[in-house]
């Protein structure tokens, strides 16, 4: 090929590297967490080596957050740590991240009004659905720089001045529902720039997901909505994995949004064949929509070497997604979700982006 050099802007944003999630609980058991600030660094290393410029995001306002987060969500990420430092958590029990023990669940409530707790512990299941996804110092701060970077990731491309723009998000988002948190993921970052991209005018925006696991809150946030269309391909909840409850294909949305959803769950060892299939029915399915403007969810832990899923995909196969996406010839925010396995991230990224770029070529030409 000609010319290799990337042209797609990375947005990064220092802040992204303040979380350290420690350590998570996972069945119970305090294991060491997977989502590094180490991915992001090994990214942009990789980006930067690929060519690819890297501007730094700027601060944004709450509006857009607003509009798809819960307030009290954001008001409890942004102030819990505090209430939990003050009620000595840190050394009595010995826990100095936020982490719930006990869920307002259907199955406890059975209807009963849910109440906001007193206590920060028992307040923290409220909104953290999952035990892996604590809130430590700098948590906060990172999420909302993420949020800052896909942001200006959508000024990038709303301004015309780039057909793609590559937000570095740190941490991932696309488990967060309106007012709940989990799977490594604070705030929704991709649903985020696809509601900013609805304020830019763009009437119809899509959300392509093609991170290994499935995008439960942005579904969510979505769900009854026919204005953003939310497509997945990932490895089947029904065949064990992560987030389990929810993510299969009979979820096509609801009431006005109903058609404006469409997962496909694939079998453990699937590889790049049937999960490209999967990519090109989702590619279809935005056209048909007559979306304007495409947000792409891209974890790369669907990549053959990560410990977090049993799919196969390689180098290839994410290049290949890329370019069945960038045909499709719309304005496109890539927003970093998951990946896992260091040495492989940047290479999987820069495959990715090459293929989505296939268009900037041509728009800076
Ligand atoms: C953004 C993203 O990719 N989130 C994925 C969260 C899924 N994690 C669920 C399973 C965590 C358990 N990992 C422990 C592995 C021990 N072998
Ligand atoms: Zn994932």
């Amino acid at each position: 090929m000609p010319n290799m050099t990337l042209r797609t802007p990375v947005v990064w944003s220092d802040a992204c590297l303040l979380h350290d999630p420690k350590g998570e609980v996972w069945v119970g058991v305090p294991i060491e967490g997977t989502e590094i600030a180490a991915r992001a660094e090994v990214i942009r290393a990789a980006m930067e080596a690929a060519g690819a410029p890297v501007t730094t995001a700027t601060p944004h306002d709450d509006t857009v957050l607003d509009a798809v987060h819960d307030r009290g969500l954001t008001r409890w990420l942004s102030t819990s740590l505090a209430d939990w430092e003050r009620d000595g958590f840190p050394t009595n029990p010995g826990q100095d991240r936020v982490v719930p023990y006990v869920f307002p669940t259907q199955a406890m409530l059975g209807g009963m009004p849910l109440r906001s707790p007193v206590a920060v512990h028992g307040r923290a299941g409220q909104y953290g659905y999952d035990t892996m996804t604590l809130v430590g110092p700098g948590t906060w701060q990172a999420a909302r720089g993420a949020v800052d970077a896909a942001l200006t990731a959508v000024d990038l491309v709303a301004s015309g001045d780039h057909a793609v723009a590559y937000a570095l998000c740190r941490p991932p988002g696309h488990h967060v529902t309106v007012d709940g948190y989990g799977g490594s993921c604070y705030l929704n970052n991709a649903a985020v720039a696809a509601q900013a991209l609805r304020g830019k005018g763009h009437e119809r925006v899509a959300v392509i997901d093609i991170d290994a696991h499935h995008g439960n809150g942005t579904q969510m946030i979505f769900y009854g909505r026919s204005d953003v269309f939310y497509g997945s391909v990932h490895v089947d909840p029904a065949a064990g994995w992560f987030p389990h409850y929810v993510g299969h294909a009979d979820e096509t949305g609801r009431d006005g949004g109903v058609g404006a959803n469409h997962n496909v769950p694939l079998a453990e060892g699937t590889a790049d064949d049937r999960w490209l299939e999967g990519v090109a029915s989702l590619a279809e399915d935005v056209r048909r929509h007559g979306a304007t403007a495409l947000v792409v969810s891209l974890g790369v832990d669907a990549a053959i070497n990560d410990p977090e899923s049993p799919l196969q995909i390689t180098d290839d196969g994410y290049r290949a997604a890329g370019e069945q996406l960038a045909a499709l010839g719309l304005p496109t925010v890539a927003v970093q979700e998951g990946g896992y396995h260091l040495p492989s991230l940047g290479g999987l990224v820069v495959a990715t982006i090459t293929g989505l770029e296939t268009r900037e070529r041509r728009h800076g030409q």
